[in-house]
């Protein structure tokens, strides 16, 4: 019973203080084109462009490039392993980004 309980509030608390970072993409560059984050936590792609569109591409994760997204969409990822993950454009190879998951800091 009792570790029911605590097993529940590590769950809470662990989705409580999961945060949401934003990385906005602007000029064919993705800001800030490095982002550390702790585990769990959620990144958010915003396309500010006027008029272009993209796409966040890991290819560790992805086999296939995932489909553009186009101003005023976004596209988020959540991270649940440490470790250093870069990513590019798909039409736009030369736009890169990483994404550094560290250890949740109990
Ligand atoms: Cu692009």
């Amino acid at each position: 019973m009792r570790v029911g309980i605590f097993l529940w509030l590590i769950i809470v608390s662990t989705s409580v203080f999961s945060k949401e970072h934003v990385v906005e993409i602007y000029k064919k560059k993705y800001i800030p084109a490095e982002i550390t984050i702790e585990q769990g936590d959620t990144v958010i792609w915003k396309n500010i462009e006027k008029r272009q569109y993209h796409n966040v591409w890991f290819k560790q994760f992805d086999k296939e490039e995932p489909d553009y997204f186009f101003p005023d969409e976004s596209y988020q990822r959540s991270f649940d392993k440490t470790g250093n993950f870069p990513y590019e454009c798909g039409p736009h190879p030369r736009m890169k980004g990483t994404v550094i998951v560290t250890n949740k800091v109990k």
